[in-house]
């Protein structure tokens, strides 16, 4: 209460994100509505402490109750993920690009060749943009999906690894709505001796909850962030194979991170807890049963999704012959209390800015406790919209109602 008593200016700014996420439909595939348990383990004196190094190696003084904090999140980050007993976890970098460059930069040299998905077809920054350090300090080399399926070919992929010989594969994606072969790219990183990695940030929650293929038991070193679909705190871990623990924590602190956020350590630690019942799970199958209800319910009202569906919590809808853009169909869905993102879609013609995609996420909608009916009524509002642009204000006060009925966690 006493923010609201001692700044009022940022306590007001606070109350109205609040309504404005309970009043709208959360579509961005990469948020969610993490629990009031979470959000209170950020918010707490845990903030203060400066904690620089590892659980009983540290630089500082008092941190006899941050060890254990940061120790039991290593602890429920392994049971939440199934580690097996030589696997290693970091849970300091700050999130998910921080993390990402902290593996490169344990395991590789500036120069060396990384194999990783085109951003345009569902990649990321990190993934070697040109405009990211990534793709500054490392010769990225970038598999696409096909032309006609719009999926990974896996026999593809092998074919440019045989003529790149990268040190690292990557895989795991941002805008990728198909379920990922991790098998497949385990062999695919043998053949050319690679390094296999996996950043599963996206799908983390439905690896934990068994709803997506593990990469766990093929690859070296999983990356991932902990506030999508897994539902946690803004933050990052890494977990790898002990062979590469030493050359992995030593790259996050000293090597790239100070003090690590032991606030939000504890915000995992909640989060990994929360990952392992079973109402998680439910949860997780429903986040995709979800998808794949929207998937059919805006195919229906004929729109063309990339790869034909949804296998996780993701879809990425082509606008092309829709009469508008991504960027204004992304705004005018915002004017109905619609949130999603536009996005590249695989092969597009159009520019990042205003691209021919949208892309959709149902972890945050399926917090609130909706269904595939529910579904439905969203893909009615989102086709609505787009075709006639005067209803965008009676769709929002319809958002508006309906979401009163769906409470969110944390709100
Ligand atoms: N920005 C995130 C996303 O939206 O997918 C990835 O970091």
């Amino acid at each position: 209460m006493s923010l609201k008593n001692n700044d009022k200016q940022v306590y007001d700014l606070i109350q109205k994100e609040r309504k404005r996420q309970a009043e709208v439909l959360e579509l961005i595939a990469s948020e969610n509505y993490t629990s009031k348990e979470v959000l209170e383990a950020l918010g707490s004196v845990l903030n203060n402490k400066y904690a620089e190094g590892y659980p009983r190696k540290r630089y500082y003084a008092g941190n006899e109750i941050v060890d254990q904090v940061e120790e039991l999140a290593i602890a429920r980050t392994r049971e939440a993920f199934d580690l097996p007993i030589d696997w290693h976890v970091n849970v300091q970098p700050y999130s998910g690009s921080p993390m990402n460059l902290e593996v490169y930069n344990a395991l590789l040299e500036p120069g060396d060749t990384i194999m990783a998905l085109d951003l345009a077809h569902g990649g990321h920054l990190t993934h070697g943009s040109k405009v990211n350090v990534s793709g500054k300090l490392y010769n990225f080399v970038h598999y696409g999906v096909t032309a006609k399926s719009e999926r990974l070919d896996y026999m593809e992929i092998l074919k440019l690894a045989d003529q790149h010989r990268p040190k690292l594969i990557l895989s795991g994606f941002t805008a990728y709505p198909r379920e990922i072969d991790f098998e497949k790219f385990r062999d695919i990183a043998d053949k050319v001796g690679a390094i296999a990695m996996a950043d599963i940030s996206h799908i983390a929650g439905l690896v934990s909850a068994g709803v997506h293929m593990s990469p766990i038991p093929f690859f070296d070193v999983v990356t991932t962030t902990t506030h999508k679909t897994l539902r946690g705190p803004r933050a990052g871990i890494i977990m790898c194979k002990d062979k590469y623990a030493t050359a992995i924590d030593k790259s996050v602190f000293p090597g790239s991170q100070g003090g690590p956020h032991e606030n939000a350590i504890a915000g995992i630690a909640v989060a990994m807890k929360e990952a392992k019942t079973a109402a998680f799970r439910k949860y997780s199958e429903q986040v995709v049963k979800n998808s794949k209800a929207l998937s059919k319910a805006l195919q229906d009202f004929g729109f063309r999704l990339v790869s034909g569906g949804s296998d996780n919590h993701l879809i990425l809808m082509d606008l092309t012959g829709k009469n508008i853009g991504g960027k204004d169909a992304q705004n005018l869905l915002e004017k109905a209390g619609i949130i999603l993102n536009r996005n590249m879609i695989p092969f597009d013609k159009r520019s990042p800015m205003d691209p021919s995609g949208l892309r959709l996420g149902t972890a945050a909608v399926t917090s609130r406790g909706m269904k595939e009916k529910e579904m439905s009524k969203i893909a009615s509002w989102i086709a609505a919209v787009i075709t006639d642009h005067s209803v965008a204000e009676q769709v929002k006060e319809e958002v508006k109602r309906f979401t009163k009925n769906f409470p969110a966690p944390g709100l």
